[in-house]
């Protein structure tokens, strides 16, 4: 009797898909950052507020719903190019809905292009989709114990984004403790605590976001 590993035949195809997709975007110079966090976190606030900064640069968003498109109305508002994905009730995008998606805005023209993953700490971790960056998103009212629950998302991520740091007098969150938590899964995670609200530490993470699109 044969037996296929079906899981394992799967994640293969798909690894050999995102080096595919990492080797085009980088020859069309695109930086592909995959920006994944729990729902409600602050994903379309925080790029929201770097496209705005960043003028200098071009964007797109590819924005990964189970339904609406209300996080891509929200993108084009600002002049980026958007693509609304639905997921068909996934948990997560992979490399060949990526590419379709890349596909689907017709251009380009882009420096720097997010895909806002779809909104959960578990699903999302385990599949690569071609991004040269990993992006998540902890917020403050969600608790500074996340790494100790999710602790994959932690240590498959380059960049650990603190949000919403301005609610931090009335939450119980400790940024250095989480911190510690995340470098004990992962020693070279980037952690930026910011406020996509009042600004505070956005440029030190605009800097690094720079400084990885130069160095595509
Ligand atoms: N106080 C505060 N609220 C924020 C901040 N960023 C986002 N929010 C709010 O958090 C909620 C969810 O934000 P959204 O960007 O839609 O999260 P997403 O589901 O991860 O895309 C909205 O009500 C935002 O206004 C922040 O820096 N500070
Ligand atoms: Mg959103």
């Amino acid at each position: 009797m044969k037996i296929i590993e079906l899981g394992a035949s799967v994640t293969a195809s798909n690894d050999r898909d995102a080096e595919a997709l990492r080797a085009r975007l980088k020859a069309q110079g695109i930086l592909l950052v995959n920006v994944m966090s729990a729902a409600g976190s602050g994903k379309t606030t925080l790029l929201s507020r770097i496209i705005r900064d960043m003028d200098d640069l071009r964007f797109a968003v590819l924005e990964a719903d189970i339904a609406s498109d209300v996080d891509a109305k929200a993108i084009e508002a600002l002049g980026a190019k958007a693509v609304q994905v639905h997921t068909g009730g996934m948990c997560h995008m992979d490399a060949g809905m990526t590419a379709a998606a890349f596909d689907a805005l017709e251009t380009t023209n882009i420096d720097i292009a997010f895909l806002e993953n779809v909104g959960n700490l578990i699903c999302p971790a385990e599949y690569d989709t071609g991004a040269s960056l990993k992006l998540m998103i902890l917020s403050v009212p969600e608790g500074d114990d996340k790494p100790l629950k999710y602790p994959l998302m932690f240590a498959e991520s380059d960049i650990l984004v603190i949000s919403k740091t301005d609610a931090l007098p009335y939450f119980n969150f400790d940024v250095a403790k989480c911190t510690a938590r995340a470098k004990k899964l992962n020693p070279a995670i980037k952690v930026f605590p910011v406020s996509a609200k009042t600004g505070d530490g956005m440029a030190a993470l605009e800097a690094e976001l720079h400084k990885a699109q130069c160095a595509l």
